[in-house]
């Protein structure tokens, strides 16, 4: 295997979690490291929490803000939640405790854009970086840094830290270096263009670089990302694949995509995945990714040679397609590249690549508005993530759910969104098991006609059919009938009832 420390300035720089962690102070802006559950750092944040809950013990008060890429795991965003060692959190959790402490209004959290993040810490909007805990797959001879299974917000927190805490994975593969494209737009000069103009292109260096005097502590570890298991594509994600798959059909039909289709961005979720996996039976080849994350679907497009490249900022693998990965990485050498968030997500490349975006909602209304992020208007689920970046500059944007949440009780097509994250005309396309609406070109009213008829549950079509009936005769005006006092009667009885259905 390689030598994971190979800088000899760092290799006295080696310390326990607990030894590293006492470098991080009350109230500090830590940046760490990690995205969508991979490439975080595992053992100083565990320390962190211990150190908070001794600290807590002796009545004194202990708590950081914390920004990372995306989300983590359970050693970090849940050992300390648990610990109540955060204030402020940003730009996206996906942790149960840590939800529980923000909707419980403990913990601030700002839900950002991912591809903005960086800038918001380059402006110093918080104050200063204090600290960044980073983890990397090993440190060549000459101090500069491989990355591991996310490159997130990594260079940017490095750029800005006034103290840098490294964790070294030797779990993570041996063989990551080449698979990463660390380039920082800022500082090449006002107006330039990014030069990228081909998915796996390369623009950047291979590693991240760091200051060694800022280096305090370097950790050692051997702990897995977070790597979740994906449950098998469901009816459901098996219609929606299927409409999607067909839609696309069409779409080269009409000329309107070519054969191989434009780059693919794909959200994270079990739904998703299917629609991947779908892709494995479909007619179309050479497809490219231009995404956040490389879940398993997309690993086993390249392994069929469905898809040739794609670019991203993490893998999401689950715990089999990770061992499997870090086994075989230089297969993929080349073809699958990882790149800061903030350029894999960024606004000029979405639009460059003509990317086709496939995102989740929790309910979108029956002009297409989209909430991604917050339940019954108030509680967050996640966060916007990436979905905003690449909705509103996608040349076709989707966005995907089964029609009904909990077993029924719940319409995902409603009257009007409580929370809107995607507004009507950043949605072309709403898709559930009932079918697939392609709502381009349309009217409000037209919009709201197809996507009761098509993509309503038959539960809650009558019902959404009867709404709007009224409102065509008793709104304000008719650009956009809406009845106000109704429009969130529905999630009003949910509240109350716990079902949206009235009670006969
Ligand atoms: O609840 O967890 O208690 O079972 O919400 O819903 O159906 O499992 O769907 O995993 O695809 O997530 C929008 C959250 C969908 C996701 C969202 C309940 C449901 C379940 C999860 P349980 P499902 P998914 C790039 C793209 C924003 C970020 C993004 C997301 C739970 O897609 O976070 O797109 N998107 N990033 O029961 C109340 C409703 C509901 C509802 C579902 N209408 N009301 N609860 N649920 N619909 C990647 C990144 O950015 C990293």
């Amino acid at each position: 295997g390689i030598k994971r420390v190979g800088y000899k300035p760092f290799q006295a720089k080696i310390c326990s979690a607990e030894e590293a962690a006492l470098h991080i102070q009350h109230n500090d802006l830590v940046g760490m490291s990690g995205f969508t559950g991979s490439g975080y750092p595992k053992d100083i944040p565990q320390a962190l929490a211990q150190n908070a809950q001794r600290l807590h013990t002796e009545g004194r008060p202990f708590s950081i803000r914390l920004v990372t890429g995306a989300s983590t795991g359970p050693e970090l965003d849940g050992s300390l939640a648990q610990a109540q060692a955060v204030s402020f959190r940003s730009p996206y959790n996906s942790e149960k405790a840590m939800r529980a402490l923000i909707n419980a209004g403990q913990v601030a959290y700002v839900d950002g854009h991912l591809s903005r993040t960086g800038d918001s810490v380059d402006a110093a909007i918080w104050g200063e970086m204090d600290v960044a805990v980073i983890e990397v797959s090993a440190i060549t001879e000459d101090g500069a840094l491989i990355p591991s299974s996310s490159v997130g917000n990594n260079q940017t927190w490095l750029d800005n830290a006034k103290t840098v805490l490294l964790e070294v994975n030797s779990w993570q593969s041996a063989d990551f270096l080449g698979f990463h494209d660390i380039y920082r737009h800022e500082g090449q000069g006002a107006f330039q263009p990014i030069p990228l103009t081909e998915v796996n292109g390369r623009v950047g260096k291979n590693t991240f670089w760091v200051d060694p005097q800022k280096v305090k502590g370097v950790v050692l570890t051997h702990t897995p990302d977070r790597n979740a298991d994906f449950s098998a594509p469901d009816d459901a994600a098996e219609k929606i694949a299927g409409y999607l798959l067909d839609f696309y059909s069409h779409e080269v039909k009409k000329g309107r995509l070519p054969p191989s289709l434009f780059p693919l961005q794909s959200g994270v979720g079990n739904i998703a995945n299917a629609v991947l996996a779908g892709l494995k039976k479909g007619p179309f080849r050479n497809l490219q990714g231009f995404t956040e994350v490389i879940q398993d679907g997309m690993l086993e497009l390249l392994d069929e040679g469905v898809m040739e490249k794609v670019s991203a900022t993490a893998f999401s693998l689950s715990p089999a397609q990770a061992a499997a990965f870090n086994t075989h990485a230089q297969r993929y050498q080349g073809r699958v590249i990882l790149r800061p968030q903030a350029i894999s997500n960024h606004a000029e490349l979405i639009r460059r690549f003509h990317i086709i975006a496939m995102n989740g909602l929790l309910e979108a209304d029956i002009y297409g508005n989209v909430n991604s992020t917050h339940v019954m208007g108030s509680a967050i689920q996640n966060g916007i993530g990436g979905s905003g970046d690449f909705a509103r500059n996608a040349l076709l944007s989707v966005f995907m759910t089964p029609s009904i949440a909990k077993g029924g009780k719940i319409s995902t097509i409603v009257p009007a969104v409580p929370h809107v994250d995607h507004i009507a005309q950043d949605v072309h396309v709403v898709v559930t098991e009932q079918g697939l609406a392609d709502l381009r070109g349309l009217s409000p009213v037209q919009r709201a006609q197809k996507i009761i008829a098509i993509c309503a549950h038959p539960l809650y079509r009558p019902m959404l059919e009867e709404y709007f009936q009224h409102a065509q005769k008793q709104s304000f005006s008719f650009h956009k009938p809406v009845l106000l006092p109704q429009a969130f009667s529905w999630h009003q009885r949910f509240i109350e009832t716990g079902s949206m259905l009235v009670s006969s």
